[in-house]
């Protein structure tokens, strides 16, 4: 899959995937991922990327001009499955959606800033709308690294068995049961009987009716349909 991410704060998407299984996708070459720059596209005399909004209001907004022109250079080069905006005002991000964004082949993902971006690159361009939950934060470059990371780690042969994804939380609208290693007796806190017994079956079972205690306890929205 080939992500391309614009944002105004490229440095703030280097160390999310410069580690661990991000850093093993690009590597593998499951996921080739480019950042850029809109400032470099801004053909504004002061590479300027933003202005005041029309109507009056506090806040700038960011303008057409540089994300157009950045969309239209990469759509000459591919076709994009998904031209993705970050913003509050999108649909939540859920497992869903990230296991649908995992089979794309080349997807555009839009970081915003300020009062966000001109309405107008929205009509045009963008096909999805993504928020990562009711909550406001400084920009969509954090959201854009949450959203790699969930999609990505989707993407068939980026996990190996170890980090499988197929016992996440979510992936049966269940929470995950709680997890235990050595040592089997930590200061009188010990280890459940069951998860020593050797009984698969028993193991399987325990471990299902944890996700539905858990899921109770913190989602019980989860478990309603
Ligand atoms: Cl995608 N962007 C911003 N700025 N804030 C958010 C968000 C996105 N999702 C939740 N809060």
């Amino acid at each position: 899959m080939r992500i391309d991410v614009l944002t105004i704060l490229p440095h703030l998407l280097e160390s999310p995937f410069s580690d661990s299984i991000m850093k093993r996708a690009q590597e593998k070459g499951h996921l080739e991922l480019v950042i850029h720059n809109i400032r470099d596209y801004s053909t504004h005399r002061q590479r300027s990327v933003d202005d005041y909004q029309y109507g009056g209001g506090a806040g700038m907004v960011m303008t057409i001009q540089p994300i157009a022109d950045c969309i239209e250079q990469l759509q000459e080069e591919r076709e994009y499955d998904e031209i993705i905006y970050m913003t509050p005002e999108g649909k939540r991000l859920d497992q869903g959606t990230c296991n649908q964004l995992s089979g794309s082949k080349n997807i555009i993902i839009i970081c915003g800033h300020y009062k966000g971006i001109d309405q107008r690159l929205r009509d045009i361009y963008v096909t999805k709308e993504i928020s990562i939950g009711d909550y406001v934060l400084s920009g969509g470059e954090l959201a854009a690294a949450v959203l790699v990371d969930a999609v990505v780690r989707l993407i068939p042969g980026v996990l190996n068995n170890e980090t499988s994804a197929l016992t996440d939380s979510f992936q049966d609208n269940l929470l995950a049961p709680p997890v235990y290693t050595r040592p089997e007796d930590y200061k009188g806190h010990k280890v459940p009987e069951v998860l020593l017994s050797g009984n698969e079956k028993k193991i399987q079972e325990w471990r299902f009716q944890k996700s539905i205690e858990n899921t109770k306890k913190n989602r019980p929205d989860l478990l309603e349909d």
